[in-house]
């Protein structure tokens, strides 16, 4: 009995190795597919095998079971039966016929499949590369998923080449090395402020909360006067100057009836200037505000006369990780003219990709103090970590 092992690229090809070298009476005995790594083992390629034998006193029609678990079923099927390459000369149709041709059809067939999405991804691949020809090559997989985390490409980029620079060659083969080496980076690159805190010595540190409607700015002021008062033991005050819906001061009362604080409902910069100077036993003033459209000067203008009026020692821009970065650019723009000096994520929990919070606050140049992840009050909200978001933004959980 002659036994040899073939390897190719493709189904195919191990199938014209096995012809051209045992000839048409060959009996395929087994089939193995399995993945390659190469350039320091970062790529990966898939190797077709075939064990094949000459000689073998075996019916073409004999089907002999082999144990091949692990193989996907059409490969198993193939695999586990014992087949031939003979011409159809002697026993014409009922070999081509046989279950174990239909298998061997069946895996070749699914070998040029894979072949086939193997070359569209790395034509993709390749396409994107030429299109970004300053990323280094090496690690190109990793500028990929910055960009598929929503990382602006500028940023990404920049990101990746100052991460080249850092690396020696060796560390190439290091996956997780380089992983490590990228986080610390992301998380350089993100500033953050940590958490309110009271820097005066007399009367309360006055803090406001501005943004788009529907961000979650009610919701977080909650869950900071929660905090402050049921977790910090300070005096904690609330202001709404939310006057353009009975509902929204509705919703503010019921969380200051919970938390036991007072709330000033105010309806010019004159009632508001006035109700913190009312709350000046308190150690923090949150101040609430109706969501503005970026788009209506009018009202952002309004809010500008307001803020001036509270003299707030801090103002949070609030936005959401689900709006789109166009959106969230606009809002930037159009709220820096009233006042930003510190940004809020909210809704992490909903966002597919977090890399917009990197893109924003880079952008910026404003720290964030803030991440918010989910409805609940007091719980769903986190002082702003560098690790955490840069962990988020390589795909490392929640
Ligand atoms: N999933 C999720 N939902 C949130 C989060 N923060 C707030 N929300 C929800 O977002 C919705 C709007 O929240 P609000 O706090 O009323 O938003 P707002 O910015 O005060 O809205 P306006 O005052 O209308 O501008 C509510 O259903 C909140 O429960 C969060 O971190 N995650
Ligand atoms: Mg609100």
């Amino acid at each position: 009995m002659n036994l040899q092992t073939f390897k190719a690229s493709t189904m195919a090809e191990a199938l014209s190795q096995v012809k051209s070298t045992m000839g048409m009476d060959a009996v395929i005995l087994h089939t193995r597919t399995y993945q390659q790594r190469y350039w320091l083992g970062i790529r990966r390629q898939e190797v077709v095998e075939i064990t094949a034998g000459r000689d073998l006193r075996t019916n073409e029609r004999t089907v002999k079971r082999n144990g091949l678990g692990s193989l996907p079923a059409a490969y198993a099927r193939s695999a586990s039966a014992t087949t031939t390459l003979r011409t159809p000369s002697e026993n014409g149709r009922q070999l081509l016929e046989s279950p174990a041709a239909g298998s061997v059809m069946m895996l070749n067939l699914s070998q040029e499949l894979t072949a086939v999405k193997t070359m569209v991804k790395d034509l993709v691949t390749q396409t994107r590369q030429s299109q970004s020809p300053q990323v280094p090559e090496e690690l190109f997989e990793h500028y990929l998923q910055l960009t598929q985390n929503q990382v602006s490409g500028e940023l990404a980029t920049e990101l990746v080449k100052t991460l080249h620079r850092q690396l020696r060659p060796e560390h190439l083969s290091q996956p997780q090395f380089v992983r490590d080496k990228l986080a610390e980076l992301l998380e350089k690159t993100l500033p953050t402020s940590g958490a309110i805190r009271r820097t005066k010595t007399s009367g309360p540190h006055v803090v406001a909360l501005i943004g788009p409607t529907g961000v979650g700015k009610t919701t977080t002021i909650a869950k900071l006067a929660a905090n402050l008062k049921l977790r910090e033991k300070h005096r904690v005050g609330l202001i709404t100057i939310d006057t353009y819906r009975i509902a929204a001061i509705d919703q503010l009362k019921k969380y200051a009836d919970i938390i036991g604080s007072p709330l000033k409902v105010v309806s010019t910069p004159e009632d508001l200037r006035n109700g913190v100077s009312s709350m000046c036993d308190c150690d923090f003033v949150l101040i609430d505000t109706a969501g503005r459209s970026p788009n209506d000067t009018l009202k952002l203008n309004e809010l500008k006369t307001f803020l001036s009026a509270a003299g707030p020692d801090e103002v949070h821009l609030v936005l959401s990780t689900t709006a789109s970065q166009a959106c969230v650019e606009l809002a930037i723009s159009r709220f820096a003219d009233v006042r930003v000096d510190k940004i809020i994520f909210t809704k992490l929990d909903e966002a597919a990709h977090v890399g917009i919070v990197l893109n924003v606050v880079r952008k910026v140049n404003k720290a964030l103090s803030y991440v918010t992840t989910g409805q609940d009050v007091p719980d769903d909200i986190e002082v702003g970590r560098g690790k955490r978001l840069a962990r988020l933004i390589l795909g490392e959980g929640v």
